[in-house]
């Protein structure tokens, strides 16, 4: 079910807000990682899945902890394409969101060494490493090499999971199938137990929470300022991965 929620998002990607669009791929030549960013917003029935319920209670486990969503996005390698995800840790997307995670790499098909599955750097740092922007919206560490990271092939409905410092990306997709892939990222939950259980309610009946309504609406907003005109191009890539106090959303107890 996810992989078909998904499929109609990246079928109707052109009509998503562009800042929510982004390639991944490192060069303009090299082929396209093509990723859209909180796609449980566009599409609440994701949360109704099966999946997302053992991702959930995998995350749990995880940080010994009640856990919620904090980020998702998607990534379907194209078939055939050559571009890898440079290796990266989260943490530089937004370094001043330095809490504990558990991200759930999700394979929706079977991820091999062949098609780019995830592979890691065996020693995850204590520190975040230097980065320099990769392409139109990634980011890579820099001066590593990419053969000291070992492949970590799942089958689908599989999962790798990651901290925020873990050094981490992907090899290309050299076979005739995308590659695709649900990546869900858990943080701590601090919200009441009403809360919660409302915010719940409301995602088993495919309804956005209200958070992430309002967050949709400011997206989709055009986006115009007394300094310039409406931001329509894409921002860097997973800026708004987290949705703390210095966005411009609710934070805290209204997250899901
Ligand atoms: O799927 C990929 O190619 C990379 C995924 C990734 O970088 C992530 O989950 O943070």
């Amino acid at each position: 079910m996810p992989r078909r929620l998904l499929d109609a998002l990246f079928d109707r990607a052109d009509e998503l807000p562009p800042s929510w669009v982004h390639d991944l791929a490192p060069g303009s030549d090299g082929g396209r990682v093509p990723e859209i960013v909180h796609c449980a917003h566009l599409e609440p029935r994701l949360l109704q899945c099966r999946a997302y319920r053992l991702a959930l209670r995998s995350a749990r486990r995880l940080l010994g902890a009640k856990v919620k969503l904090a980020f998702d996005h998607a990534i379907f390698k194209p078939s055939g394409d050559g571009a890898v995800t440079a290796l990266h840790q989260d943490l530089a997307f937004s370094p001043q969101w330095d809490v504990p995670t558990a991200t759930i790499w999700l394979a929706l098909v079977d991820a091999t060494d062949a098609n780019g599955c995830m592979r890691f750097l065996p020693i995850t740092p204590e520190g975040l490493l230097d980065h320099e922007p990769s392409g139109r919206d990634g980011l890579a560490a820099i001066g590593l090499d990419v053969s000291d990271a070992r492949p970590c092939p799942v089958p689908a409905g599989g999962f790798t999971a990651h901290s925020q410092r873990a050094v981490h990306g992907s090899g290309p997709n050299r076979t005739a199938q995308a590659r695709a892939a649900w990546i869900l990222k858990f943080e701590r939950d601090d919200r009441s137990w009403r809360r919660r259980t409302w915010e719940r309610s409301l995602e088993l009946q495919g309804v956005a929470v209200p958070r992430r309504f309002r967050h949709l609406v400011e997206a989709f907003a055009p986006v115009t300022s007394a300094r310039g005109p409406a931001r329509t191009g894409p921002g860097p890539a997973r800026a708004d991965q987290q949705e703390g106090s210095a966005q411009p959303l609710p934070s805290g107890d209204q997250r899901a």
